[in-house]
């Protein structure tokens, strides 16, 4: 058999579809499909207002990013408990964080700050919610704050074509498979391509001005393009893309993004 061949090209989907564990192979653990929690465990608190419960993955990063930004601001009340959720051992299927995220994804934030504390899920949602409170990291005109809010949009829907499509089959599969790995590449070159045009003419996502955009692009596709993603810098010839990498290498600077990556690391 060539490496070109589909190993499952004589595959033929059943009428309905059976779940086996042990065909989703080192992800078993998680990949299931059905909802809700495995086991029950109550949350930590700590004693701020706010509880980022999260991961240092690039949707954890982006929360991280943003309340380290806020503080760099001197927004004192951005200050933060951190507690890691180890997706790896499966806590984010905890009774605890699935009652704040139903989802069990992370990362998930809890504002104590009002009554009833709130819930926040959607790496994108607490981005917004964070703005939002702290009048912070969006364009003030009507026009920018749009494009700010294209751009974070179009972050949380072309990232799982990067993450659980290129990421996973490049990566994470123990098998490699051309058919899915051509697939994605040409899926994120062509988003690197969306935002390398753009990159040429702004000099952040959503124009002058440094915003939630580019805090929700960054750990993806600016982590990807300097070579901190799925090792992927050579294969996707990213040195080609000059208006994104030059963006990436301008917000790896900033000491609240550093600090952010830190935050919730194993
Ligand atoms: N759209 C969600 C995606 C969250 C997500 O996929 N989180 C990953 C870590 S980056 C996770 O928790 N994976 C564990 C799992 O799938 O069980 C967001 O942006 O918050």
């Amino acid at each position: 058999m060539s490496s070109d061949t589909n190993p499952d090209e004589n595959y033929i989907p059943p009428k309905v579809w059976e779940w086996n564990s042990e065909n989703v192979g080192n992800l078993a653990v998680v990949n299931r499909p059905f909802s809700g929690a495995t086991h029950e465990k109550v949350l930590p608190v700590g004693k701020l207002a706010l509880q980022l419960y999260s991961m240092s993955t690039p949707n954890g990063q982006k929360v991280a990013i943003m309340l380290e930004e806020l503080l760099e601001q001197g927004i004192s009340n951005a200050e933060y408990d951190a507690h890691l959720i180890n997706i790896r051992k499966g806590e984010q299927l905890s009774s605890g964080f699935v009652e704040i995220n139903p989802n069990s994804k992370t990362p998930a934030l809890m504002d104590h700050s009002i009554t009833p504390p709130t819930r926040v899920f959607e790496s994108g949602s607490i981005l917004q919610y964070l703005a939002d409170k702290f009048d912070a990291l969006v364009p003030k005109g009507h026009a920018g704050k749009t494009e700010c809010r294209n751009w974070l949009f179009w972050q949380m829907g072309c990232a799982p074509y990067l993450g659980g499509g290129f990421g996973h089959f490049y990566f994470y599969s123990s098998v490699r498979m051309k058919y899915p790995i051509d697939r994605f590449t040409t899926e994120v070159k062509r988003e690197l391509d969306v935002l390398d045009k753009h990159l040429a003419k702004n000099v952040y996502m959503a124009g002058d001005e440094y915003s939630i955009a580019d805090i929700a692009i960054w750990p993806w596709y600016g982590s990807l393009v300097l070579g901190n993603l799925y090792g992927a810098a050579e294969f996707l010839d990213v040195a080609s893309y000059k208006n994104l990498m030059r963006w990436a290498k301008v917000i790896e600077q900033r000491p609240a993004v550093q600090r952010g990556l830190e935050v919730n690391r194993i």
